[in-house]
């Protein structure tokens, strides 16, 4: 019988941090996890899951460190070979983040659901905790700039995030359905809480949030549900998440941040350097708890992930 069961969601690189350290803490089947798939493209015939994969890779150990997605020790012949062709090499494939790429696309292509792909994938690499995609239908994140509509790993790779944006869609999200897993996990008796990793809110959460009946399950939820800011002193650790609240004319703090997830939170997990911004978040609403949220070393990520767990356990 399973003692608590907690839900992250979360995007790439910088919620699968604090994915990590929770994954250290809590067995297999007492943390599952809801992965954005808003960044998901076709490339080189290929369909490749950013986000899911810096997860994956970051929960078997084998992410980049440098980058924070694709593989560690990686080599590029493919790449090279294909740049040799004349092919699009805007973005970097190593050979054996291929493999990657190459199996999903075999096993998607032979009918099976992105969840059960990802799950036969995970457990390839030794993952025992669930991974959830957002959806099993298809979302695809657009961005909206002056010069028109972007696809996104155009705009976050090919563009470096140099456009200036006036919005996002996450065309599909409409007629996406929870999958049947997560709403397992969404109604299930031991559910004890739910962490809203610090993934930038704008293009890695609000995709999730963005699926058809997601943000009135959280609205609706009986359990609390916290929110690690991804802003720490007014700047992301990673990423456009401050280019993008400036061009969207958002003060780029940890309250705003805040307040974007306001009508769900119960709680928000606050750095150190923004103690003075407590009141104010409190007064959006939700509980705060000050910790130190900037995740270098994996005891930094556990530690966070327990300050999260104790923090849901105060508001329960
Ligand atoms: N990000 C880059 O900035 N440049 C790349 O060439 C690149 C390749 C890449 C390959 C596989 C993969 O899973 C992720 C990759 N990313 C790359 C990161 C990716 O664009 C972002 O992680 C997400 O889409 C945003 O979080």
């Amino acid at each position: 019988m399973k003692t608590h069961h907690y839900l992250a969601i979360t995007g790439g690189v910088g919620g699968a941090k604090l994915a990590l350290g929770l994954s250290k803490l809590l067995g297999g089947d007492e943390l599952a996890m809801i992965v954005n798939t808003g960044d998901d493209f076709r490339h080189l015939g290929l369909h490749i899951s950013p986000d899911i994969d810096s997860l994956v890779y970051a929960l078997s150990g084998e992410s980049n460190p440098d980058t924070g997605w694709g593989r560690r020790d990686e080599s590029w012949q493919f790449m090279d070979a294909l740049a040799a062709l004349g092919g699009e090499t805007w973005f970097s494939l190593g050979d054996r983040d291929l493999a990657m790429h190459i199996e999903r696309t075999r096993r998607l292509e032979a009918g099976e659901s992105i969840t059960r792909v990802t799950a036969g994938l995970a457990s390839a690499l030794g993952i025992e905790h669930r991974i959830l995609p957002m959806s099993n239908d298809p979302v695809h994140t657009k961005v909206l700039t002056a010069s028109g509509v972007m696809d996104f790993q155009h705009y976050f790779v090919r563009e470096r995030c140099e456009p200036v944006v006036s919005g996002f869609k996450f065309d599909g999200a409409e007629r996406a359905n929870i999958s049947p897993e997560i709403d397992q996990c969404l109604n299930d008796p031991a559910l004890a809480g739910i962490i809203l990793c610090p993934s930038n809110p704008f293009v890695s959460i609000d995709p999730i949030l963005a699926v058809h009946g997601m943000r009135q399950r959280l609205v609706q939820c009986a359990v609390p549900v916290v929110a690690v800011s991804p802003l720490v002193g007014g700047a992301a650790i990673k990423g456009p998440t401050v280019k993008i609240m400036r061009e969207l004319s958002l003060p780029n703090t940890a309250s705003s941040v805040a307040g974007h997830y306001r009508d769900f939170l119960d709680g928000f997990v606050l750095d150190v350097q923004d103690t003075a911004l407590n009141e104010e978040i409190e007064a959006l609403g939700m509980k705060v708890t000050v910790t130190q949220t900037v995740m270098e070393t994996l005891d930094d990520r556990m530690k966070l992930a327990q300050v999260c767990l104790d923090f849901l356990g105060q508001l329960l």
